[in-house]
């Protein structure tokens, strides 16, 4: 079946401090992602970078929650482009940009589903609330806000709260959790599979049962790819690197597994940062991903 997907780069980079990865689209573009996927026979339409405020523009900054206006207005405008390209029954494949682009896009996609699940491959879970937050950084809260957890400048982005439902998420690759997330996982009951349990039972099976856990309780599966879910020597071009990751065999076992289940219904690659990468290899690992989820073959 020829999937028709509709690529969206967000050169977000105030979810967080370093420069470098509002180029992560492009970085991505440079890897050749629609190339690659027309030649597995994807129909691919590039609707190019949503612009982004600068947080100058905007100064806002409130009780740590580093540039929550600026976020938040472009969150809205994430939500409105995703939404659009689901009414278009095109396959929305968004290109990050820090990690609270997730705000935006699953506010956008989830409306257009009676229950939308998720599965949120990252070293971290981006659920903190600002109350919990090391950090301030909003890259680390897009999870909580898509629970309806945290300040409601986030939660309430589209008009709608929550988005996505605590028994419709599953973690994969997750080393390095603040105490404040551990404990909001343990009280919602997220089903984690970190890389402990990775490690202890193997890929094939933690993606075995993350697909039957969503399958009848969710009419669609949102992938959220964070490259740094990657051990930090496959993918060194993110932010906040964190050892001890996944392979890249592993993630790309973990895709083909995701196309055989044919449940992901949209998906974003965020976090890469060609600044801080060697030779654009961590956006040219995530095209071999994103080509691995739309089918490709080693055989
Ligand atoms: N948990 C830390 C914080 O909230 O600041 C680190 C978050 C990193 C978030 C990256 C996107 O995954
Ligand atoms: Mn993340
Ligand atoms: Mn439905
Ligand atoms: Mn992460």
């Amino acid at each position: 079946m020829e999937k028709n997907i509709t690529i969206m780069g967000i050169p977000m980079d105030l979810g967080q401090r370093h420069k470098g990865v509002d180029l992560g689209p492009d970085a991505i573009r440079y890897a050749g992602v629609k190339e690659r996927l027309e030649m597995l026979g994807c129909k691919v339409t590039d609707i190019k970078n949503i612009p982004i405020g600068r947080a100058e523009q905007l100064q806002d900054d409130e009780a740590n929650l580093r540039n929550l206006k600026a976020v938040a207005k472009a969150s809205e405008e994430i939500a409105r482009q995703a939404d659009q390209i689901v009414k278009s029954r095109s396959f929305p494949l968004i290109l990050g940009g820090d990690h609270s682009i997730a705000i935006g896009s699953i506010a956008g996609i989830s409306k257009h589903y009676k229950n939308l699940g998720a599965i949120w491959f990252d070293a971290h879970a981006d659920m903190n609330i600002p109350e919990t937050s090391p950090s301030g950084n909003i890259h680390g809260m897009p999870l909580a806000a898509s629970l309806g957890l945290g300040h409601s400048a986030l939660t309430g982005i589209y008009g709608y709260a929550p988005k996505i439902k605590p028994e419709h998420i599953v973690l994969i690759g997750q080393r390095d959790l603040d105490e404040g997330e551990k404990d909001l996982i343990r009280k919602l009951g997220i089903k984690t599979y970190t890389m402990h349990e990775i490690d202890r039972f193997g890929m094939e099976k933690v993606m075995c049962e993350s697909i039957a856990y969503l399958k009848d309780k969710t009419d669609g599966i949102h992938l959220s790819l964070d490259l740094d879910a990657l051990d930090p020597q496959e993918a060194p071009g993110v932010g906040t690197p964190v050892y001890g990751g996944l392979s890249f065999r592993e993630s790309r076992f973990a895709m083909e597994l995701l196309h055989e289940a044919d449940t992901v219904v949209s998906a974003e690659f965020v976090e890469t940062n060609p600044i801080l990468d060697h030779r654009n290899k961590t956006a040219r690992k995530a095209v071999q991903l994103m080509e691995s989820l739309f089918g490709k073959k080693l055989l």
